[in-house]
């Protein structure tokens, strides 16, 4: 493990930035429009055909640049909540404004996972209604490459039919703009602005960090296969898929600290792609790199592997803070907080009405299931 100490992903700092958001988003609209909009989608959901999301390497090449097409379409849709979201400037960028300012209330807790599947669906039924999309959200199959030799040449980063691999390396990164600057990664091997893919020289119009501002910044990625073959080591996978209950489950997937060392899946795709100075390591802004739609869908895979194992229990079982930073993942010190159940209400502001995590339990009922 050459990846030092990465003392917090998530700095002190992020208490000042709770406080900001909590305000801001108290003060939002709710755009009426949308709650209707978002209505419709639920029923056409309701009428369709289970659909099947594939692992990547399973589409055929047409598949795979259906899907790149479908994200290039989202990119140049109208953005319908930019009257809200400054820094919106695409449908696009609606979701992403969507995920920067959800952050704080579902990341490291228990809503984690519930609302991140409820947010998969909303991007893939817009993918398909909005985009002409025929097929389903890809997942990766992060197993297959987690060694430092095999994961930079994983077939999801291909170029031609692929999302595009690392950044072009640039070695003095201090200058360029990160949400948590104390974030160091000796293993880092990319960082400049992506230049290979379909996604090169794509503009990213909000973030860095929690900002709904337009800021045009070039999308980067910073490859970290060390932290990679770590964070994601078949012993760690093993772990997630073993756990006796969802809070082992949780904290298998989210983490037991932010050190480096002690990374796991999530932290592992995020930090492990993006590293120290690209998007996807953001905890705000990740969804400004598509990468990040197939990594919530690989999460949300395991999620539903584990759920299967012993259907008859998990189908109801969820466990967890539902503030960010509640125990375990007590990182910042004790908190106060209430642990979630099935009645837990999952917001998304302006894209449609809350659901309960209840009607997120099963993905069968909710029209999807996995390949594999
Ligand atoms: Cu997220």
């Amino acid at each position: 493990m050459t990846c030092q100490s990465l003392a917090m992903i998530l700095p002190k700092v992020l208490a000042l930035a709770f406080i900001c958001l909590t305000s801001f988003t108290a003060a939002s609209p709710v755009d009426s429009e949308g709650e209707k909009w978002g209505s419709d989608l639920v029923v056409r959901q309701e009428n369709s055909e289970t659909q099947v999301r594939k692992e990547w390497r399973k589409l055929s090449d047409d598949e795979k640049l259906d899907w790149i097409d479908a994200v290039k379409c989202m990119m140049s849709k109208p953005a319908l909540n930019g009257a809200i979201y400054s820094g919106s400037r695409s449908r696009y960028g609606d979701f992403m404004a969507l995920h920067i300012q959800a952050a704080d209330y579902v990341h490291f807790n228990g809503p984690f996972l519930p609302w991140h599947r409820h947010l998969l669906i909303l991007w893939e039924q817009e993918l398909r209604n909005t985009c002409g999309y025929a097929g389903s959200q890809p997942w990766w199959d992060f197993s297959l490459e987690n060694t430092a030799e095999t994961f930079p040449k994983s077939p999801l980063f291909d170029p031609l039919h692929g999302v595009g691999g690392n950044g072009p390396w640039v070695e003095n990164v201090s200058s360029i703009p990160v949400s948590n600057p104390a974030v160091i990664l000796a293993d880092r091997t990319g960082g400049g602005c992506l230049d290979n893919g379909p996604f090169a020289n794509l503009t990213v119009t909000m973030g860095i960090g929690n900002n709904l501002d337009y800021n045009p910044h070039c999308l980067r990625r910073d490859f970290c296969p060390e932290l990679i073959a770590s964070a994601l080591s078949d012993e760690r996978l093993a772990a997630v898929r073993n756990a006796p209950t969802f809070n082992d489950f949780n904290i298998a997937i989210q983490g037991k600290s932010l050190a480096v060392p002690d990374a796991v899946i999530h932290l592992g795709l995020h930090i492990g792609i993006g590293g120290q100075v690209g998007e996807l390591a953001d905890t705000w802004s990740s969804p400004g790199d598509p990468l990040f739609y197939i990594i919530h869908s690989t999460l949300d895979k395991l999620w539903n592997d584990w759920q299967r194992a012993d259907w008859d229990t998990r189908k109801s079982e969820i466990s967890g803070p539902d503030a960010m930073w509640g125990y375990p993942f007590d990182f910042f010190g004790p908190i106060p907080y209430k642990n979630i159940t099935l009645d837990y209400s999952l917001n998304y502001t302006n894209f449609g009405s809350s659901v309960t995590i209840r009607s997120v339990m099963d993905i069968e009922a909710l029209g999807y299931t996995y390949d594999d």
